[in-house]
């Protein structure tokens, strides 16, 4: 065992100490590791430095140190960022999961949302959310203090139960078109025709053996089709009262997912013009593979009534043995009538049940 990991397990022997460590871990777990703010801090730094790097890999090339081998490429280089991003996805499930261990109860789904947008601040369990939406768990029976504080110029109304709801269910049906052509930018669009595309319910793909619907690479398993399209009809009944979208994607391995025309999330493909040749910058693998990333949606892209959604997958090598989707779309819906509760300060107990 490492050294510095000795006094923390000693620590742990402690009924107290256990219980204060596993409560404050869970507490920045949903706040400080939200995957929301961390990803964003990891694009903010990445972008800092991102014009530099080609001067790094032409100066170092060539060279090795204790360190390890410089880096050889850009494309190498944003293959590693993707992987801590994924890696800040799956963090928090994977550590609420161990607390179990540490006589912690299941952790049970917690979102938290300001509105209308920046007009205020939620001290969670002492610390400070600021983002619109904060989406996560937190271990059932587990007490959650929130206060709220109003920013100049908007005062406190209350707090207000939102419900919510599923627009596009895991598993659901899809149209695809996995024929490997160059569809250009057509079948983006809301008024694309897709009825002679084929049919089949999610998870589409091959190759992991977790799929319902098996779709085509083409005849040549070395060469497969680097994109495969989906799209989807769906009909939101009333957008009013919608207070955030979010979508939960299982993608191997790129990803961009159009809203009524719209991009609304491209993953792990690069930031330049998509065409259907252009690869993953990389693999999907491990956890990766199965879990779903979440992405905050701009809600604006929803309108009342009939909505389309269409999704490109790539691969990111002609030779990948596997390629996935599946995706699930919920909103946050506030109910109209009573406040829950007009006292700035919100203590509870996390049941799982709505608040
Ligand atoms: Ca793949
Ligand atoms: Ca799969």
């Amino acid at each position: 065992m490492n050294r510095e990991v000795i006094p923390l397990s000693q620590l742990l022997a402690n009924d107290g100490y256990k219980k204060y460590f596993g409560k404050r871990l869970s507490d920045h777990l949903f706040t400080t590791f939200d995957p929301e703010r961390v990803k964003a801090i990891i694009d903010q730094f990445s972008s800092n430095i991102e014009a530099e790097i080609p001067k790094h890999i032409d100066r170092w090339k060539g060279t090795s140190s204790d360190y390890g081998n410089p880096i050889p490429s850009v494309t190498f280089w944003k293959s590693e960022i993707q992987n801590i991003k994924t890696f800040a996805d799956a963090r928090p499930a994977a550590l609420l999961n161990d607390l179990k261990n540490y006589g912690f109860q299941i952790p049970n789904p917690l979102s938290i949302t300001i509105s209308p947008a920046n007009s205020g601040t939620i001290s969670f369990n002492g610390i400070k959310i600021n983002q619109t939406l904060s989406q996560g768990k937190y271990p059932e029976n587990e007490e959650i203090k929130l206060v709220a504080e109003a920013k100049a110029g908007f005062d406190f109304k209350g707090w207000q139960k939102l419900e919510n709801k599923i627009i596009i269910g895991k598993e659901d049906n899809w149209k695809y078109d996995d024929k490997g052509n160059d569809l250009l930018k057509s079948w983006i669009a809301e008024d694309f025709d897709d009825s002679q595309w084929s049919e089949g319910q999610a998870e589409l793909g091959y190759g992991d053996r977790d799929e319902n619907t098996i779709v085509s690479y083409g005849s040549n398993s070395g060469n497969k089709y680097i994109t495969t399209y989906f799209r989807k009809s769906f009909i939101v009944e009333n957008t009013v009262g919608i207070q955030s979208l979010k979508i939960n994607l299982k993608y191997d391995d790129g990803a961009v997912v159009y809203i009524n025309g719209t991009e609304a999330i491209r993953r792990n493909l690069p930031n330049t013009e998509i065409t259907f040749d252009t690869k993953a910058i990389s693999s999907v693998s491990g956890s990766g593979e199965t879990v779903f990333s979440t992405f905050i949606i701009d809600k604006g892209l929803l309108k009342t009534g009939q909505n389309k959604i269409a999704v490109e997958i790539h691969q990111n090598d002609p030779g990948s043995s596997d390629m996935s989707f599946d995706l699930e779309m919920t909103s946050s819906v506030k109910n109209e009538g009573e406040l829950f509760s007009t006292n700035q300060t919100l203590n509870f107990i996390h049941t799982g049940k709505k608040i």
